[in-house]
């Protein structure tokens, strides 16, 4: 069976990797829509031998669609959704604006596949950073049980938007030929105070909360969760962008419940699904964002236990924020969806 398939953002970065990865992984298609804003529709783009013109969203776009791809902003989502599902179309929704609706499914395949069932009408991916660390953590926590989590990151400008990509790359350029250096657009865009990208760490992503911790850092913790079906998880997160292009680097700190050696969270994490480990100091092998950068998997490295606590444990978490963090996560829903005839 193939499946009628709309896309809601195709022109955006995120966009063209679901592209890319609707057409590496032979998704069943049967008529594919792109879809895009008023100001990016006409656009013509090329899926696998097709040149297919970008069409403004409207509630009636959706009209025959079975599965709704959509990644354009959370208020996009919130206006167009609902029309979506009101014309029998299930929506993958990769914005933030239902991840913590009750009513909806917040899913990691190689995490909680089975949520997807629950679904009505939306099921909600996670924020890039989260996804990661998630599918680290659950086959450890099945396991090895898991009490607390302490994470910081390391991510890619990609994760702010192609601008900040641009914005990096201008300020590189700039400051490598002595010139001023010019920010306009991160941390964030809407916030008064810009501060350089490059050659520098910024520890603000998104807007900073009433309890002092910013929404990047919120969605990690909330997101985790709920994912992993744990309110009584501990969860901290320190959020930070830094200068690179791809993927989203983190150090993860994590408590299990019973003592385990670096050799029982290797053999789980060989043996766990989406997860490549990456582990040999003798060699000096580690995952880094670049090696990351264009691959689906999440890679694992610098599994240590702590020196004090006999049930703490440190690792390396890196993965591609564009593709499991986002495009690869999306298409694994709807091949769940279909495979499990869960529409
Ligand atoms: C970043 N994690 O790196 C964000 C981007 O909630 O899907 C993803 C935003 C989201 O800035």
């Amino acid at each position: 069976k193939r499946y009628n398939v709309a896309l809601l953002g195709a022109t955006g970065a995120v966009g063209q990797k679901i592209l890319e990865t609707l057409e590496a992984k032979n998704f069943p298609i049967d008529q594919l829509k792109l879809l895009s804003s008023p100001r990016s529709a006409g656009t013509k783009i090329k899926f696998k031998d097709e040149i297919i013109v970008v069409e403004e969203a409207k509630p009636e776009s959706f009209e025959g669609v079975d599965i709704a791809l959509f990644s354009a902003g959370g208020s996009i989502s919130k206006q167009l959704a609902p029309e979506a599902i009101k014309r029998g179309a299930v929506v993958v929704d990769n914005t933030s604006a239902y991840r913590m609706d009750e009513n909806v499914p917040l899913v990691v395949p190689e995490v909680n596949e089975a949520d997807i069932k629950k679904h009505q009408g939306i099921i909600a991916n996670p924020n890039c950073s989260t996804i990661q660390m998630v599918a680290t953590l659950k086959p450890i926590e099945e396991k090895f049980g898991l009490k607390r989590v302490i994470v910081s990151t390391y991510q890619a400008v990609s994760g702010a938007g192609a601008q900040a990509v641009e914005e990096l790359k201008d300020q590189a350029q700039a400051f490598l030929n002595g010139e001023d250096v010019d920010a306009k657009l991160l941390p964030v865009k809407s916030e008064p105070n810009h501060y350089p990208i490059a050659f520098n760490a910024l520890p603000q992503i998104d807007l900073f909360q009433e309890n002092g911790y910013t929404f990047e850092e919120m969605k990690m913790i909330n997101e985790t969760k709920k994912i992993m079906n744990r309110d009584d998880l501990s969860v901290a997160a320190t959020c930070v962008r830094l200068p690179f292009f791809t993927s989203h680097a983190e150090s993860v700190y994590l408590e299990v419940e019973k003592d385990v050696s670096v050799k029982d969270i290797h053999d789980v994490l060989n043996s766990a699904p989406g997860i490549v480990l990456k582990d040999n100091i003798e060699t000096q092998e580690y995952p880094t964002p670049l090696d990351a950068a264009g691959q689906t998997d999440v890679f694992v490295g610098r599994v240590r236990k702590d020196l004090d606590n006999p049930l703490g444990i440190h690792l390396w978490v890196v993965s591609d924020n564009l593709l499991k963090g986002a495009a690869w996560n999306s298409v694994q829903i709807a091949e769940s969806l279909v495979k499990n005839n869960w529409l």
